[in-house]
């Protein structure tokens, strides 16, 4: 298999399969497509059918999208728990990966993922201050039904944990300070050493994406 990224100082949905296929020590190749450049439009059409990264390649088949990549790998690799085995775990660990992936839209946008950087903090216009406590809250309730076999959202890591990794990061970034047992949750997944190695490889990057970099 081979996966295709973008560069990791700036893609979030990008960083949560590779979590995954790193931490449960899948093997595959991988492909950074630095985004923002003048060759990226093209680049991302011929590998993605979405024009847009993550894909996962896997012989013939091309699978595109954080979340559908995260799935196939827990439909090919059953023995490998990248889903809680608990059913109705399981079913509030996809409500939760579901909301991350289809919602949050004003904390995506006005805070942007840049994992390498640190702000001051700053007051945070109404709709993201909504978007986050949405999260501490999830993370919360999460945290207390499910929580009690490891630090993570349903107890060892899980693909939940890799859909809101980016929102740790981005928690960091721009001086966020969950309450409760979020705090704790946010700096386990942030002590995660995939989350460290991606990091360590985001700093290695020398692209700019002058898109990003005019906000925050
Ligand atoms: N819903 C998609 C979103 C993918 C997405 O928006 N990826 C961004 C990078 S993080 C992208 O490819 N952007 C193309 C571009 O910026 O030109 C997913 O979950 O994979």
């Amino acid at each position: 298999m081979k996966i295709v990224l973008g560069n990791k100082a700036y893609s979030s949905w990008s960083l949560r399969p590779w979590l995954v296929l790193r931490h449960f020590g899948i093997a595959c190749e991988e492909q950074v497509i630095p985004l923002d450049q003048p060759t990226s439009e093209a680049d991302l059409r011929r590998a993605s059918p979405s024009g847009r990264v993550p894909a996962l390649l896997d012989g013939e088949l091309t699978v595109w999208d954080s979340l559908a990549i995260c799935e196939y790998l827990a439909d090919k690799f059953t023995g490998k728990p990248l889903w809680p085995a608990d059913p109705a775990a399981r079913a509030v660990a996809r409500s939760v990966s579901a909301e991350m992936h289809s919602g949050f839209t004003a904390l995506r946008n006005h805070l942007p993922f840049k994992i390498k950087e640190t702000f001051d903090p700053a007051p945070l216009l109404p709709e993201v201050q909504a978007d986050v406590d949405r999260i501490v809250a999830l993370w919360n309730d999460c945290r207390r039904r499910f929580g009690k076999g490891g630090p993570f959202l349903f107890g060892p890591f899980s693909i939940a944990d890799a859909m809101y990794a980016p929102v740790v990061s981005r928690f960091r970034t721009y001086g966020v300070k969950p309450q409760g047992e979020a705090a704790a949750y946010a700096e386990a997944v942030w002590a995660l050493p995939e989350l460290q190695a991606w990091l360590e490889e985001a700093r290695k990057e020398t692209w700019r994406m002058k898109r990003y970099e005019q906000k925050a």
